[in-house]
């Protein structure tokens, strides 16, 4: 808890954290972490992407536990932080009461899951998912070269840590739910079993800005309506076409210019589709695009479909650590833990395909998460660590 409470001081703003990716706070947060980890015995170091990653020394063979530290724009305190804190409290713990010999635990905070530059940057270039070359020249959701990034925070000249498959047994992840079930079923503890995928699409709506007084509605091209009758539409589609826990959002709208005298001249809306399903996703897709392109053809605004990012695929968590987690909820919340899918996205989906992974996530306080008031309870929070350090403990007695 006092390390959750000090990771919480860098960039608290009331009861919630503002410690976005790179910024000032979130990388003296990540030496504050590789302080900790040093000193815990592991051999710690920040990456070239600045992931903070502390390796457990002379043993060939290790658990990898993570998630990432840094926060949405108005974030919680928990979302992430809990799961690094976790591996270091768990790490610690396993190094002062006399590790195994041959196998150790590896801990590490990943870069900018949130998405502030790069969607979960940090889990996929340790996955190795682009050369050095690609991560340098590609643009930022900010627009800006990553490269001129990560010079600014001085990371250019240093290497990028890489999975090494052969090291590691699994990886584990805590995090809070961010959701209402586990709060609504009273249950403490949800076993993982699927994270779903996601598709973010932006729409740009091109008309003709003009005066809101003067300009008949038979003459207008107004891009504004055109993004409201479409955003309509979106809505009404995905609700015939639904599966049972797809969710989609339209999260932000912007008019141009943007004033209540003006037709507006351009609109942007922002529409994101999540489902456990690649294949429902890919169908979803489809049929955004011809729904576009079917307005686009009867409208007198040119619309433009842009699909911003496919890169965050569904993936199931692998059966073995679903296992030793369930046993582990059992064992110390007996009746009181749930299998369940998560809607929120995470650096597990990353790492699923590269090494056996599971998570496990503690309830949220009226469901609440990226927003200032997310929290868990405190003995909630303490229960989610007792039951991963056992899981822990079960998968390097059995596979150490
Ligand atoms: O959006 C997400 O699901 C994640 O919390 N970034
Ligand atoms: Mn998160
Ligand atoms: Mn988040």
């Amino acid at each position: 808890m006092n390390d959750l409470n000090t990771l919480r001081s860098y960039g608290s703003v009331g009861n919630g954290v503002v410690r976005t990716a790179f910024s000032d706070i979130d990388m003296k947060s990540r030496h504050w972490l590789l302080d900790q980890l040093t000193t815990t015995g592991l051999k710690a170091s920040i990456d070239g992407v600045g992931n903070v990653i502390g390796k457990a020394q002379d043993c060939s063979r290790s658990l990898l536990i993570g998630s990432h530290s840094d926060t949405q724009p108005t974030g919680g305190w928990l979302d992430g932080a809990l799961g690094v804190i976790y591996g270091l409290e768990i790490a610690r713990t396993y190094q002062e009461t006399g590790r195994l010999a041959n196998v150790g635990i590896d801990v590490a905070s990943w870069m900018d899951e949130e998405g502030t530059y790069f969607s979960s940057l940090g889990s996929r270039s340790f996955c190795g998912e682009f050369t050095d070359a690609e991560l340098l020249d590609s643009r930022s959701i900010q627009g800006g070269r990553m490269g001129d990034l990560l010079r600014q925070a001085g990371l250019d000249d240093t290497p990028r840590a890489i999975l090494d498959p052969e090291r590691y047994l699994g990886y584990l992840e805590a995090h809070i739910e961010q959701g209402p079930f586990l709060e609504q079923t009273g249950y403490k503890i949800g076993v993982v079993t699927s994270i779903v995928g996601v598709r973010d699409f932006v729409i740009h709506f091109h008309g003709c800005q003009n005066h809101a007084g003067t300009t008949p509605m038979d003459l207008r091209q107004d891009a504004g309506m055109a993004a409201i009758h479409a955003a309509y539409g979106l809505d009404r589609m995905l609700s015939k076409s639904a599966r049972e826990k797809t969710v989609w959002t339209i999260g932000d709208i912007k008019f141009h210019p943007g004033a209540a005298s003006i037709v507006p001249g351009g609109a942007r809306i922002s529409f994101q589709v999540r489902d456990a399903d690649e294949g429902f996703l890919d169908f979803v897709t489809q049929e955004v695009r011809v729904y576009i392109e079917k307005l686009d053809a009867s409208s007198k605004v040119t619309l433009e479909l842009e699909l911003l990012d496919d890169s965050v695929h569904a993936v199931e968590m692998n059966q073995r650590m679903q296992d030793y987690c369930a046993r582990a909820a059992e064992r110390l919340a007996p009746g009181e833990w749930m299998n369940m899918q998560s809607g929120a996205a995470h650096d597990a989906q990353v790492l699923a395909p590269n090494i056996a992974s599971g998570m496990i996530f503690v309830p949220s306080i009226g469901g609440i998460s990226h927003d200032f008031n997310e929290d868990t309870a405190e003995e909630d929070i303490i229960l989610g660590c007792q039951v991963m350090a056992a899981a822990v403990e079960a998968i390097l007695q059995d596979e150490g």
